[in-house]
């Protein structure tokens, strides 16, 4: 029987057991039966959570999923990723308000399978570039959207978190400080940021800084290397981002997220076009180890 984790403590600067969990992305864009052979195993290397990726609702089998998840003892967190089509910035009216319904439906299924979070860069499709700056337009149709998703959220019991991207993926959320705008502009405590750390390690000057800057509003946070690889193996500054988050009395999740290099679409999605680590797995359980003792100090 695994050992019983202490519950949490929160002091300043200091943190006790990060809660962690793995992105099923590193194995599969379409997590159903044919990959609950893993939970097992993620759940014997100590992680407390699993992260579904969500493109299409409909798709999902939310009792299923939630059964196999609660019969390893793993949380559910959801990771919302809009699909080709949808966009809640698209000059075309009739396209935004099919996205708001698609993002009221990935609300729902995340409440199906017991999860209480949903994150992602659902402000635009991922590589959606319109080879300029986002314009005022844009930015409120935004707002309006996510405005539009509030009364469910609460209905749900769900938050959502933002997931600024770097330069490459999306011109319209590239850093912490107009992620905060964002947030500040909806004003909905239901809606947060979640940062991660390759994108960051790209966008911001100072990672530790932009994690510390956003204080409450950071709901979630995705890691990996710069390389997208094992954690604490580049250059990104996971003590620094410990330091802060503690100083910001972070105390919800930390994902270890990266794209499987095994996977030809997953690969070109993410463009990663090499082995990040021996194997995939060696991201998620030499990541957990590194993580569990740098927030264990
Ligand atoms: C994409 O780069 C990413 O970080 C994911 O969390 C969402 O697509
Ligand atoms: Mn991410």
């Amino acid at each position: 029987m695994r050992r019983r984790r202490k519950p949490r403590r929160v002091e300043a600067g200091r943190f006790t057991e990060m809660k962690i969990a793995v992105n099923a992305l590193l194995w599969t864009a379409e997590f159903d039966e044919r990959s609950y052979s893993l939970l097992p195993l993620v759940r014997s290397h100590g992680f407390d959570g699993f992260e579904v990726p969500v493109f299409s609702p409909s798709k999902i089998n939310a009792n299923s999923v939630r059964n196999a998840l609660a019969a390893n003892e793993l949380e559910c967190l959801v990771c919302a990723i809009l699909p080709s089509g949808m966009n809640p910035i698209d000059p075309d009216a009739s396209v935004r308000k099919l996205t708001r319904q698609h993002l009221l439906d990935c609300i729902k299924l995340t409440a199906d399978l017991g999860a209480k979070q949903m994150g992602g860069p659902v402000y635009a499709p991922v590589g959606y570039l319109t080879k300029r700056r986002r314009t005022q337009d844009e930015w409120s149709w935004a707002v309006e959207c996510f405005q539009g998703l509030t009364e469910s959220l609460q209905h749900h019991n769900v938050t959502l978190a933002l997931e600024p991207l770097n330069r490459f993926e999306t011109f319209f959320l590239n850093t912490a400080a107009d992620a905060v705008n964002l947030c500040k502009e909806i004003g909905s405590d239901r809606i947060g940021i979640l940062l991660d750390t390759f994108h960051t390690n790209i966008e911001e000057k100072d990672v530790a800084q932009a994690f510390r800057s956003i204080g409450s509003l950071l709901h979630h946070v995705h890691v990996c290397e710069n390389d997208r690889g094992i954690p604490g193996t580049g250059h990104v500054d996971f003590p620094g981002i410990k330091q802060a988050t503690g100083e910001i009395n972070y105390d919800r999740w930390l994902t270890i997220e990266s794209f499987g290099f095994g996977h030809k679409e997953l690969s070109a999605a993410a463009a990663i076009w090499r082995d990040l680590a021996p194997t995939p797995e060696a991201i998620a359980f030499d990541g957990i180890r590194y993580l569990r003792t740098l927030f264990a100090k």
